[in-house]
């Protein structure tokens, strides 16, 4: 008898366990409204990273202080999206994930992610990775050498792991997958590598690639008719898909953006070059291509379009906005791929005068055509773009676009490309224009349907990493130099700011537990500006690696 009620009791936690863990596919369809947890990338599905919260307020936030602490024990940059589930928090770095308790940030578990020691070779622009994605008591990531790998969120224990393909020709993972119903969505980084760019989804129990969709179209596929030069440009022509997209359920779509063509030399690859530099509608069961709309054909300036696609309702009609690189802020349809509106965002773009409204293309000047005949330029933005990878919040009750933007130009000139596996493949050579009075780079609140912008606040080394708003009136975001920042969402006065101790370039999120607000942010710098910029201004930012929270002070 006793035996059978331990035996009872043994299959009854058995049973629970999993309950506990499970979130379904209409709980990640309704993360927005639950703020006792964070179980999409971008705080939901549409990647408004925008909450109700209210507590952490206008007049409360001067309160804002510290709860707690942990160490990645990484010196990299950090850009991981902390997810929330059932009161514990998940992260990741490149070389490990995490699981700590939301109140307390004590570890429950850390599962080393292993790699050979000469995949960062591959990785331009960051030794970094972008979080996970959760499912069905899975936590699900990517690895720098092109691996998925699902782990079992009660232990870290690894469930899974697929080989996506061979990282030494220049492949490499950073992104967060997205997960609809039974896949997880990922796409491929290597755009400055001559990779052949991809978007792919694995199914979630097993670990099997359901289908993986070409964002550069093979001899004969719709699509290929844009690659004219007559030879093998496609094979090593780019088009990434390095940031994770948005899903729309009713529509049943997934909106993602790919990057640059490669080698950025144009002009050895006449023609639009689809799918590079191009926002993409797909089928998430199959991947199909159901519309796609370019933001720069045949583009010699590496300016991806792999920005945050962030989804909402402008004027009654369901649209998609994404403030790209290439220095103009899209907002399309997001039923019919057609152009709404496209304005420029940042004060200097001289590479086009605007966007034709009718056929959606840019109206390029003289510095597009000399570069593109392999002349020397200087353009803006810069290839760091006027907005890089960092994601921008958008409150729908204001219509504003809160964004980290770019005030940087390129010195230029289109060289013969020489492809060799798995190294750099510019075929240009570049050396920064940096403005002479003005900061580098500025958080911005945008109106969509215009580029204006209400506020701004100027900042000498430009800010790489996110953003988030609150309904109570508030803007996060944080400095390279480890300041982390609350704006006044209406009038960009900023009213609190904490030094972390390293710089910021990770993505903020804000939860409840327990009636109380909380904000949560990674510190670590070093990303891509960090890297590239020789801005000797950060050599003094220790390095840093922590998972901060935040409450209001009682
Ligand atoms: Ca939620
Ligand atoms: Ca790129």
């Amino acid at each position: 008898m006793r035996l059978n009620l331990t035996a009872l009791a043994v299959s009854a936690a058995l049973l629970a366990a999993p309950a506990a863990f499970a979130q379904s596919q209409a709980d990640l369809e309704n993360d927005v409204s639950t703020p006792g947890d964070v179980l999409t990338y971008g705080m939901g599905y549409d990647l408004t990273r925008h909450s109700a919260l209210t507590q952490i307020n206008k007049d409360t936030v001067k309160r804002l202080v510290p709860a707690w602490s942990y160490s990645l024990a990484d010196s990299r940059g950090q850009e991981t999206f902390p997810l929330i589930h059932n009161g514990v928090m998940y992260a990741t770095t490149h070389n490990a994930t995490v699981a700590v308790d939301a109140l307390t940030g004590t570890q429950k578990w850390k599962t080393a992610v292993e790699y050979p020691a000469e995949t960062p070779r591959v990785a331009c622009c960051g030794i970094v990775n972008r979080g996970g994605a959760i499912k069905d008591g899975k936590f699900i990531r990517t690895t720098l050498d092109a691996h998925i790998v699902a782990l079992d969120m009660a232990t870290g224990a690894e469930l899974w792991k697929t080989k996506s393909i061979d990282f030494k020709t220049g492949y490499s993972f950073t992104v967060a997958p997205l997960i609809v119903g039974n896949v997880a969505i990922v796409g491929i980084s290597g755009g400055e590598y001559g990779i052949r760019g991809y978007i792919e989804a694995y199914d979630i129990e097993t670990g099997a690639q359901v289908w993986r969709t070409y964002t550069i179209p093979a001899p004969g596929e719709p699509g290929s008719e844009t690659w004219q030069d007559g030879g093998d440009a496609w094979k090593h022509g780019g088009a990434p898909g390095w940031l994770t997209g948005s899903y729309d359920p009713e529509l049943d779509l997934v909106f993602w953006g790919t990057g640059n063509a490669a080698s950025w030399n144009a002009g050895v690859r006449p023609g639009d070059n689809l799918y590079t530099s191009t926002i993409l509608a797909l089928d998430p069961k199959s991947g199909e291509i159901k519309w796609h709309f370019q933001t720069s054909p045949n583009d010699p300036f590496d300016h991806d379009s792999t920005n945050e696609l962030i989804l909402t309702e402008l004027n009654g009609e369901k649209v998609l906005m994404q403030a790209s690189r290439n220095g103009f802020l899209y907002v399309l349809n997001r039923e019919t791929g057609e152009l709404v509106t496209a304005n420029k965002f940042v004060d200097q773009v001289n590479w086009a005068t605007g966007v034709d409204k009718e056929t959606g293309r840019p109206i390029v000047t003289d510095v597009y055509t000399k570069a593109v005949a392999g002349e020397e330029v200087t353009y803006w933005p810069s290839a760091l773009g006027g907005k890089n990878w960092s994601p921008s919040s958008y409150d729908a009750k204001r219509q504003l676009m809160f964004v980290n933007t770019l005030n940087i130009g390129l010195n230029y000139k289109a060289v013969e490309p020489k492809y060799r596996p798995g190294v750099f493949y510019f075929g240009a050579e570049f050396s920064w224009a940096w403005p002479e009075e003005e900061p580098r780079g500025y958080l911005r609140a945008i109106d969509p349907m215009t580029g204006e912008f209400k506020w701004q606040d100027g900042v000498e080394i430009p800010r790489l990493g996110a953003v988030m708003s609150t309904d109570g009136g508030l803007v996060f975001t944080g400095t390279q130099t480890g300041e982390f920042e609350a704006f006044d969402s209406d009038t960009g006065e900023k009213l609190w700011e904490y030094q972390t101790g390293s710089g910021i370039v990770g993505q903020p999120i804000t939860w409840e537990a327990d009636g109380k607000q909380y904000v949560t942010i990674a510190n670590g710098g070093g990303a891509v500006y960090a890297l590239f910029a020789g801005d000797e201004r950060l050599a003094n930012t220790p390095a840093g690696g922590n998972l901060i929270t935040f409450k209001l002070l009682d």
